[in-house]
């Protein structure tokens, strides 16, 4: 079987972005995939969040992950941080990666933008490589991810393709899988701009444990423009465009098909559709979640998930420590 791996970072909230963006895909492909899911614990040091705030939102991650459909009988869950070869190959790989492949990284170009090299750590620079290592680890077929993390994929195969031509087969190349549709969704009161959990003002983003009726406000008060026609454009129509991508997405319809059912209608009538899959999505969720994070469920999960990922972590960090002629391997 072939093997899928994927993470996300725990500094923050899930939002609806995140869902359909990337775990919505690990649910659909976790019965062909031997799936390896983590949360990005160590990848969230890079900007030095608060450590409670951090173990409060790993748990949390875990039960939505748990919540959204993700299946222990068909996935590995774990945390990054606990798989201590993850760090282990990642040194092994900076020591192959250059400066100048690191800063033409957009996202390291972007969160670093407007800030000084004192106020920019080295984390954030080299955080990538500990990507490309995550990765590597289990041989991973494929990666999905949303678009902006294609880049980062992209580095990986290069990586990895390098390693291999010094010290001979090591390293599965891993492909990227980035959605059609709903690789980007973006921010309800700025539509240019992607829904973050870093966003300044919430308004534009829906957290997955929102509150029901906050997150029908929202979408009822989403950007759009003054054309009042049901039309896939994100260019001149981004407000739309965006929220026929959600609708599409939650509903696992084509773009053409959402055109067609709602060429008749207005953008009060259109979300007001919208937010009633939002609503029924969120409300399947949190229902579940609510009962996953009683109890210890989500630390036997782990457990269990934890054992499997280092099992085959390690075997390939002492390959290429070996083969890199470090230690007695
Ligand atoms: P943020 O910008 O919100 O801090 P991020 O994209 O840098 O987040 P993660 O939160 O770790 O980092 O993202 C996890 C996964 O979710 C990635 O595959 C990412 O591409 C995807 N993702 C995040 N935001 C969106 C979005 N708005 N639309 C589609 N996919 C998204
Ligand atoms: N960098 C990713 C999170 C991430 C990841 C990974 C995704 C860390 N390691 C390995 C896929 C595979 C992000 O910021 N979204």
């Amino acid at each position: 079987m072939k093997r899928l791996l994927s993470g996300i970072k725990p500094n923050g909230e899930l939002h609806l972005g995140h869902y359909i963006g990337a775990i919505i895909h690990f649910i659909e492909m976790q019965k062909d995939y031997e799936s390896f899911v983590f949360v990005a614990d160590l990848h969230s040091l890079t900007v030095n969040p608060n450590p409670k705030e951090l173990r409060n939102n790993i748990k949390e991650m875990v039960g939505l992950y748990l919540a959204c459909g993700l299946d222990p009988q068909h996935t590995y869950l774990f945390n990054q941080s606990e798989n201590i070869y993850h760090p282990m190959l990642s040194w092994a790989l900076e020591c192959h990666s250059y400066m100048g492949e690191m800063n033409r990284m957009t996202q390291y170009k972007e969160k670093s933008r407007n800030k000084s090299n004192e106020s920019v750590t080295c984390g954030l620079f080299t955080y990538p490589i500990l990507m490309a290592a995550d990765i590597l680890i289990y041989d991973a077929d494929v990666v999905p991810v949303g678009e902006d993390q294609k880049q980062h994929v992209e580095l990986t195969r290069n990586i990895a393709e390098r390693f291999n031509n010094r010290y001979g087969q090591t390293f599965k190349i891993p492909e990227p899988i980035i959605a059609k549709t709903g690789a980007r969704i973006m921010d309800l009161q700025n539509p240019t701009k992607k829904m973050s959990k870093s966003a300044e003002n919430t308004k534009g983003v829906i957290f997955l444990l929102e509150d029901l009726e906050v997150a029908r406000k929202k979408i009822m008060s989403a950007i759009t423009d003054s054309d009042n026609k049901i039309k896939y454009d994100p260019e001149n129509k981004p407000g739309i465009a965006n929220l026929m991508t959600i609708y599409s997405c939650l509903t696992n319809i084509t773009i053409t098909e959402v055109e067609d059912m709602f060429q008749n209608d207005n953008y009060g009538t259109f979300k007001t559709k919208v937010a009633d899959e939002v609503i029924k999505l969120l409300q399947q969720i949190q229902e579940k979640y609510n009962e996953i994070i009683k109890g210890d469920y989500i630390d036997k999960v782990l457990d269990q998930g934890l054992k499997k990922a280092e099992e085959i972590a390690k075997t390939k960090a002492l390959e290429v420590y070996q083969k890199l002629g470090v230690g007695r391997y």
